[in-house]
């Protein structure tokens, strides 16, 4: 038995998802792939929704034969894997088989997919399961594969005008149940599928009957389109549409006896009509709230849409997204404007500036960002300091030297004169003696200093 893993937002090799297509035709986004302005994650030929279950929703490629299945989250798809055969490689059937419809019949706890042969006219179940393949990916594969036999264990061998229209557990069972519509006679039937046999054999096959008990045909313009629990009683419904008037009609099921009939009617209350290029793909409980939701795609515009029901009433309408993109992170902030501060350099230590080369020319003011860790850079060169010189006293004028600073940053300053030797260069301050000046300045003369904002 195949225990269900939950791993969350382990992606899928992108190589598994591309695949040759003709030019406009839009397949699924390969991670991170960008979705169309409006967010709605855009699929459609080859690729097309063949059968859905509770929060999956499974996709085959009429071309490459893949399958691939969406989990989903409320509206977004979260992670897809493909189907991979019993060996974890990649499976790849078309034509004359095809996907008939999604269910839980039995073997794992993974819902399982009902194939048909239009050809052979055989129906066979593939039982999924979910594991790590050798290479740690996370990977849906086929746990085993079984033909559908009648009630004696004899192969089912049918075909036109019967064809499998929904998948689903009418009789509230555990195991999902086959529903049939002949397209000549218009009557529906009911598999219920034997749970004792992993849901591969009949159990009891019954026609569908009305509220009365009486057999019930119904046929074009109205076509079944999907099944689920729609009321939550345990007992899956079905999902009519009707190709004319584009009305949408619930049949409440117990077991194969229809309860009541509503058209479903928009969040006002109002039947809601709704047609081509717009089609019902399927029913199932997509945000597993216990009541089943209708899925809707658009063949031009490749959306697909939720229908969140609540009875036969819509409670909220929303486009699938793909959320396995990360988001994008948001813009950085733009940085702070730089500051301009202004300095003036003063000799105020108790000498007075005396001729000589302490005091000469090739005074330069270097500044460190403590804050930016930048080390000592040099800001500005000055001129020498006029002998005599003593916080202004004597006529002469502070020195002026400016430099950007970022707000929040402190900064240590320094004046440096390249005269004195030895290691004393113009590259660096290492070695350099640092003069006792006074810095006077609009942080008020602190050495460090902070620049303010503003
Ligand atoms: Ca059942
Ligand atoms: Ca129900
Ligand atoms: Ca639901």
């Amino acid at each position: 038995m195949s225990k269900r893993k939950k791993w969350w937002r382990r992606g899928v090799a992108a190589a598994s998802i591309a695949v040759a297509v003709a030019a406009a035709i839009l397949v699924p986004a390969a991670k991170g792939q960008a979705v169309d302005s409006g967010g709605a994650y855009l699929v459609g030929a080859p690729w097309s929704i063949v059968g859905m279950s509770t929060w999956e929703i499974f996709w085959h490629n009429s071309q490459s034969g893949q399958t691939k299945k969406w989990y989903m989250r409320h509206n977004g798809v979260f992670e897809q894997q493909d189907v991979d055969d019993e060996n974890f490689h990649l499976t790849l059937i078309g034509p004359p088989w095809s996907i008939a419809g999604v269910g839980e019949f039995g073997m794992s706890q993974d819902k399982d997919l009902l194939w048909h042969d239009s050809s052979s006219n055989e129906t066979q179940i593939w039982y999924l399961g979910s594991e790590a393949d050798a290479q740690g990916v996370p990977t849906t594969y086929i746990v085993d594969r079984r033909f559908v036999t009648d009630e004696s264990g004899q192969p089912m061998i049918i075909g036109l005008p019967w064809t499998i229209v929904a998948v689903g557990d009418l009789n509230h069972d555990g195991t999902a149940d086959i529903v049939w519509h002949n397209s000549q006679t218009n009557a529906t039937q009911a598999w219920f599928m034997d749970p004792a046999h992993d849901g591969s054999q009949i159990k009891l096959r019954v026609d569908v009957v009305d509220e009365n008990g009486q057999e019930i045909f119904i046929g074009a313009p109205w076509s079944i389109v999907g099944s689920s629990d729609i009321d939550g009683d345990g007992h899956a419904d079905l999902v009519w549409h009707n190709s004319q008037s584009n009305a949408t009609q619930i049949w409440f099921m117990n077991g194969n006896q229809i309860v009541r009939r509503p058209t479903v009617v928009d969040e006002s209350g109002q039947p809601v009509f709704v047609g081509a290029p717009w089609s019902i793909v399927g029913s199932s409980d997509i945000d597993t709230d216990l009541t089943g939701d209708i899925v809707w795609h658009n063949s031009q515009s490749n959306e697909t849409q939720i229908w969140f029901m609540n009875g036969n009433q819509i409670r909220e309408r929303k486009d699938i997204v793909d959320i396995e993109a990360p988001p994008p992170p948001p813009p950085p902030p733009p940085p702070p404007p730089p500051q301009v501060h202004t300095y003036t350099v003063q000799n105020c230590d108790s000498h007075a500036t005396s001729a000589g080369a302490a005091f000469g020319p090739s005074k330069s003011v270097w500044v460190n960002d403590i804050t930016g860790n930048t080390g000592f850079r040099e800001m500005a060169v000055l001129q020498g300091f006029p002998v005599g010189e003593q916080c202004g006293v004597g006529g002469f004028s502070p020195q002026t030297f400016v430099f950007n600073a970022t707000a929040g940053h402190t900064y240590e300053l320094r004046v440096i004169d390249y005269a004195i030797p030895p290691n004393c260069t113009t590259d660096s301050p290492n070695g350099c003696r640092p003069l006792d000046v006074t810095f006077q300045g609009n942080a008020g003369g602190q050495n460090p200093v902070t620049a303010v904002t503003g």
